[in-house]
């Protein structure tokens, strides 16, 4: 795989300032170091810079960096578009709210590939607030909303070929606004929250997933937010929510996710170098590429396809 970086350094998606520090930090971890070993081919397009913000508004008193996160959005959209063509993106973030860009871009590429575009949601959150729902008016809660095409994002741009609920799956999900409660369930979107990996595991609610993109010939956009994983693990990111995915939980879905073949491109989001222990969390990160690009113990014998 061509695997393509780009540095996302968003940190006006939420309150706790540190997230612009995630590009670096995952350069630091020996990103492109672990690709190239895998036998990949690396292209590091260096760090997306927005342009200045043009001062729009929006009726929700408690949104803030909207000017900003417009910039973002157009931004990584178009970094994330030009990507799709040459290879696999690889998103370094920032705060979640740089999904609206990328999503946007990937988005923008499946419509004119006419091929029906997937998302993997890894998160303690759910993430589907619009800025009319936010009550934190962080907007970083917002990128679900966005790519789902709710309304209540005026005046953000419209998001290109908004993603249906039912091509939308969520995991690791444990923190969940009134709000955003509401919109799930009013959505068709596939939400495996921790209860159900509880019961079920990772296995099967994600091969039942990676199924549905496989006989759809779906992209698969995966967004893999740092709370997915649990704090004790994870503890550099600014949202720690307890009871998230293991270690081994993490790795597995990571594992699944290179050997259906299927990922496309790649959202790694929330880290916030400025809390972490030694570089626990961006390291750990790091090994999750790994696994999701290839690197194993053994080889599984082949499951019919
Ligand atoms: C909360 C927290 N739902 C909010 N959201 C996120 O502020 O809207 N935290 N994404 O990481
Ligand atoms: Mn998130
Ligand atoms: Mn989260
Ligand atoms: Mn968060």
């Amino acid at each position: 795989t061509h695997c393509i970086l780009i540095g996302a350094p968003v940190d006006e998606g939420q309150k706790r300032a540190g997230c612009l520090m995630g590009p670096a930090a995952y350069r630091v971890a020996g990103l492109a170091r672990t690709l190239s070993e895998l036998g990949h081919t690396v292209e590091d397009r260096g760090d997306v810079a927005p342009a200045a913000g043009r001062g729009e508004v929006c009726d929700n008193p408690a949104v803030h960096h909207l000017p900003e996160m417009i910039a973002w959005t157009e931004a990584l959209g178009a970094a994330a578009k030009s990507a799709m063509t040459a290879g696999m993106p690889i998103f370094l973030g920032g705060d979640h709210a740089l999904s609206l860009g990328t999503v946007s871009g990937v988005a923008a590429h499946a419509a004119a590939a006419q091929r029906p575009l997937f998302v993997l949601w890894l998160d303690a959150h759910s993430d589907i607030h619009s800025l009319m729902s936010t009550r934190s008016g962080n907007i970083h809660g917002c990128p679900v909303g966005y790519l789902s095409g709710r309304d209540g994002f005026e005046p953000m741009p419209a998001f290109p070929a908004p993603v249906p609920g039912a091509q939308i799956c969520m995991f690791g999900i444990r923190s969940v606004d009134p709000a955003e409660h509401a919109a799930l369930s009013a959505s068709e979107i596939e939400v495996n929250d921790m209860r159900v990996l509880d019961e079920h595991g990772i296995v099967a609610p994600l091969r039942g997933f990676l199924d549905r993109v496989r006989a759809a010939d779906g992209l698969l956009h995966v967004s893999l937010d740092v709370d997915f994983l649990d704090p004790s693990i994870a503890p550099a990111v600014g949202t720690t929510v307890p009871g998230g995915a293991t270690f081994r939980e993490a790795h597995l879905v990571m594992e699944m996710l290179h050997e259906s073949g299927l990922v496309t491109s790649l959202d790694l989001v929330e880290l916030n170098p400025f809390l972490d222990d030694r570089g626990q969390t961006a390291r750990l990160m790091v090994d999750l590429v790994g696994s999701l690009m290839g690197r194993k113990v053994f080889d599984r014998p082949t499951r019919a396809k």
